[in-house]
């Protein structure tokens, strides 16, 4: 398997939560079967990375001990490794430390506390802003300007990791993660800022309450979970034109075909000369 690169298109990261309770796909894939199902379907509608995690970050979502997490992702992370680059979507030292020994050679880190953990194991990392825990985070989010204090947050964070010597870090401004829809919205609009700070950009908008709450019926009911893929499609082709490197969803196919129509990241420069990458969409009608 050829893993495609930024230089051909934007990336595409499959959500796969090991989980009872995460916010959309809670318990579809917890049994450690399905899990692996769901990874190499995935893998065949073109992810270039699956993100495994045991954890929700829902926001109320109760903690899962550690030796569960593990549990959870372990086996997943061995027997996907192999066949597509995993990420482990986690914010504790031991479950990333044992990930990565399982095959996982991406930490997604949605506390960005874990660089040093990175930088020990050798492998990249994703810092990701949020506001709060999920405990309490959607209770009362509150920024001056969300845009200069995430860039901010973020720049510093990314700072710490470069200089910890790790090649590989990932920038994450947490959409949903203590924001309302108006600084997730804000957030998306200023995507330049963040490409600015000259690190690859992660964006995970896939079927988050804030494009429910935008789809709303004209009664005002939020559109259901499974009914924010034109949202989910929309912000992430959004995000990838305007420079993200890599996007987080549920909906793999989809999203591989509109990285594809996006083509190679704007913020991503060419690759050596002679380099394979036919453009798709010099093909003829
Ligand atoms: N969003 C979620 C989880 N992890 N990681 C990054 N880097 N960026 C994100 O936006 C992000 C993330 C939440 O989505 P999901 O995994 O589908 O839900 P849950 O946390 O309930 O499992």
């Amino acid at each position: 398997m050829t893993p495609m690169t930024t230089e051909q298109r934007p990336l595409v990261m499959g959500i796969l939560n090991v989980t009872p309770d995460s916010f959309s796909d809670g318990g579809e894939w917890f049994d450690g079967e399905r899990a692996l199902s769901r990874g190499r379907q995935m893998i065949a509608e073109g992810a270039d990375v699956v993100d495994v995690g045991g954890e929700s970050t829902r926001p109320g979502a109760e903690p899962v001990p550690t030796d569960e997490e593990l549990r959870r992702v372990i086996p997943v992370i061995e027997a996907l490794s192999p066949e597509v680059r995993v990420s482990i979507d986690t914010t504790k030292d031991e479950v990333a430390r044992a990930s990565v020994e399982a095959g996982a050679t991406l930490i997604n880190d949605v506390s960005a506390s874990l660089w040093p953990t990175a930088a020990d194991c050798g492998v990249g990392w994703v810092a990701m802003h949020r506001q709060g825990t999920p405990a309490d985070m959607q209770d009362h989010p509150r920024y001056d300007d969300v845009v200069a204090e995430v860039t901010a947050f973020l720049r510093d964070r990314a700072g710490a990791a470069t200089d910890a010597g790790i090649d590989e870090v990932w920038i994450d401004p947490g959409i949903g993660f203590g924001k309302t829809a108006r600084h997730n919205l804000q957030l998306l609009a200023a995507i330049d800022d963040l490409v600015a700070i000259g690190l690859p950009v992660l964006i995970g908008t896939s079927r988050k309450s804030f494009l429910g709450a935008l789809a709303a019926s004209p009664e005002g009911t939020p559109a259901a979970v499974d009914h924010r893929l034109p949202g989910s499609l929309a912000t992430a082709t959004w995000a990838m034109a305007r420079g993200a490197g890599m996007v987080r969803v549920h909906d793999v196919a989809a999203s591989v075909q509109a990285a594809t129509l996006v083509g190679p990241t704007p913020a991503t420069p060419p690759g050596p000369a002679g380099s394979p990458s036919p453009d798709p969409r010099s093909t003829p009608w």
